[in-house]
């Protein structure tokens, strides 16, 4: 069954005028960027230089580089494990950011995390969650965390949105309910957007959600405002985001974004994608967001040559961002525990029974605490 999520959405192909022609240039660098890293990413995996899961991003940059240019440093964002771009978007490093993915010291968690969990705390990046829906709570919560700090802790005005990403697969797991619920009955300033790329794996919206054709119907529900967004349009989505952040800034109201968008490949990397048809790529590759936005810039001087250069340009950072990665060490096995645990109850010392667990040594000590005791 093909997918119902690209019906029209509200905005429509933008025009330039309101964006000046250097900071659409720096999108469509950085979308370059983002999908030069994940095609080598691809080809790293088939070469088996990065193990575990690894999803990527082909398709959807314009949805990661556009929100993140509508909202400022300060800004908390988290999401899930389609997250390498967020991460480029959010300016990390590409060597951290594939030092991670091939599990070595270089990489943004130390190699620990992997494809699935760029952290970067610098510059406010959240993670990076596989626990389908489990970053929206998250996102609540440091909403939640800001409102709480710049009012109650400052005791001046709530000044921080954040931007909660999720897939239209979370749409119908419990913790985007209990958190839609929370961040409208605590006036939260958080954008949850969903990435409506029309599946979940391998099943199509339409099969699996309730309201696919309108998702926005959830938001309702909760009594939060929404928009729809075409995500294969960044000056467009740049635009549309800017507004709906500047407005949950300003009212501490929580608003839920129905992010069209696709993936142009597999769900992970082992995906023969049997489930749609190839006229149905075809026509999204047509939307393909980063000759949408060449296409806008020709208009304003920039011309094929720019744009072979910009190629080059990424495709150098990328190759560096390989090599650096591939000369950072292996993680070794004995930072396994090491910044997992704080420090209070930590760090793991090596026995079988993390210390987190009420300081216990072993399980034999953990399990000779009483259940009713404190530690529960
Ligand atoms: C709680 C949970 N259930 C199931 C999975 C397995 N799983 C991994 S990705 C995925 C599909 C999610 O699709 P979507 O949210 O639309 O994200 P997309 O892959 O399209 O970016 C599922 C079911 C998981 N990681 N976590
Ligand atoms: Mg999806």
């Amino acid at each position: 069954m093909t997918s119902t999520h690209n019906a029209p959405a509200t905005t429509t192909g933008s025009e330039l005028p309101a964006v000046a022609t250097e900071l659409a240039r720096s999108w469509l660098r950085r979308m370059l960027l983002i999908r030069e890293f994940e095609n080598r990413c691809a080809q790293a995996y088939q070469d088996r230089k990065i193990g575990g899961f690894c999803h990527v991003y082909n398709g959807q940059e314009a949805v990661a580089v556009g929100c993140t240019a509508a909202v400022g440093a300060a800004d908390p964002i988290v999401t899930a494990y389609r997250d390498h771009g967020h991460a480029l978007a959010r300016g990390m490093d590409p060597r951290h950011c594939m030092a991670e993915m091939f599990g070595r010291v270089g990489g943004c968690a130390k190699g620990k995390g992997g494809s699935m969990h760029m952290f970067d705390r610098a510059n406010n990046l959240f993670g990076g969650h596989g626990i389908v829906g489990a970053q929206i709570p998250l996102g609540v919560g440091l909403a939640f965390g800001t409102k709480y700090e710049d009012e109650v802790i400052n005791g001046g005005k709530s000044s921080r949105v954040t931007l909660a990403f999720l897939g239209d697969g979370a749409l119908n797991q419990g913790s985007f309910h209990e958190a839609m619920n929370l961040a409208g009955l605590f006036d939260l300033p958080v954008i949850v957007i969903c990435e409506n790329n029309g599946y979940s794996m391998g099943t199509a919206i339409s099969r699996g959600t309730t309201m696919g054709h309108d998702i926005s119907a959830k938001a309702l529900a909760y009594g939060i405002e929404s928009a729809v967004i075409d995500g294969m349009d960044v000056i467009g989505v740049y635009g549309a985001m800017k507004q709906i952040a500047d407005s949950v800034r300003a009212s501490c109201r929580p608003a839920f974004v129905d992010m069209r968008t696709y993936r142009f490949k597999g769900h992970s990397m082992s995906d023969p994608r049997k489930y749609r048809t190839r006229e149905e790529e075809e026509r999204f590759e047509k939307e393909d967001p980063i000759g949408r936005l060449k296409s806008s810039l020709e208009a304003h001087g920039v011309n094929d040559d720019d744009f072979k250069a910009m190629q080059r340009e990424v495709r150098a950072q990328v190759r560096d961002a390989v090599a650096w990665a591939e000369r950072s060490p292996v993680t070794p096995s004995a930072e396994l525990y090491r910044d997992v645990f704080i420090e209070r109850w930590g760090p793991y010392t090596g026995s079988s029974q993390p210390e987190m667990l009420g300081g216990s040594e072993t399980v034999a000590d953990f399990t000779a605490i009483d259940p009713e005791g404190d530690l529960l």
